[in-house]
């Protein structure tokens, strides 16, 4: 798990500020932008994103696709993945990976994960995916975003490294909290002795 962990950061900040291989971007089904950090990334990167993104055709939710950094790639980002988040229409109640939601959101981690591992990216950032204008509960995403990119990481060697960027020390706090609390669990279960 410690070791795992060494390959998985937190940070605040802007995603297009990063010193990364790769940022995912939380973008909506017709890749042509929009506000957030899909606005953000847009302007970072420049025109042709938009001019290449034109002829990819959208992307369905819980699906991503790759594009050069274009812009960015002067600060080092050499690549954007694209994934569509789910709209939140779910039912909070409902225990962890039992709606739509979730295996949707799941879904934009592993494709994203998967794209990475294909292009070989050595370090990643990911924004919370759909936790702003697409109403995702927040703590709720940041279970399914780290036990996704955790298990991942235990099967693959690429990416090497993933930073979950968060916009905000409250947004930042919820991961720690996550990350902390499956930790204790994973040392709890260490300690029951098999029979
Ligand atoms: N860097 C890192 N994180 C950011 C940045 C940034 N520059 N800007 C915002 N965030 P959102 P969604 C955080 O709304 O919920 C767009 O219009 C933000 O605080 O960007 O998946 C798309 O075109 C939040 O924690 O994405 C879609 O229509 C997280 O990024 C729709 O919004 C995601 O917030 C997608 O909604």
């Amino acid at each position: 798990m410690i070791e795992l962990l060494n390959r998985i950061h937190i940070c605040v900040g802007d995603i297009t500020q990063l010193t990364v291989d790769a940022i995912v971007n939380a973008a909506n089904e017709s890749l042509l932008g929009g506000g957030g950090v899909d606005g953000a990334i847009h302007r970072a990167a420049g025109p042709r994103l938009l001019e290449h993104n034109r002829t990819l055709g959208g992307c369905p939710t819980g699906l991503a696709k790759i594009t050069p950094g274009f812009d960015l790639v002067a600060i080092g980002i050499k690549h954007i993945i694209h994934t569509v988040g789910p709209v939140w229409h779910g039912d909070a109640s409902a225990s962890l990976s039992n709606t739509h939601e979730d295996v949707l959101l799941a879904s934009c981690y592993h494709q994203t994960l998967t794209l990475a591992l294909e292009h070989e990216i050595k370090t990643l950032a990911f924004p919370a995916i759909s936790t702003g204008v697409y109403g995702f509960p927040k703590e709720r995403a940041a279970k399914i975003a780290f036990g996704h990119v955790y298990h991942f990481l235990t099967q693959h060697p690429f990416p090497q490294q993933v930073t979950f960027c968060c916009f905000s020390q409250e947004d930042a706090a919820v991961y720690h909290q996550v990350i902390e609390s499956r930790n204790e669990w994973m040392t709890s279960r260490k300690r029951v002795q098999p029979f």
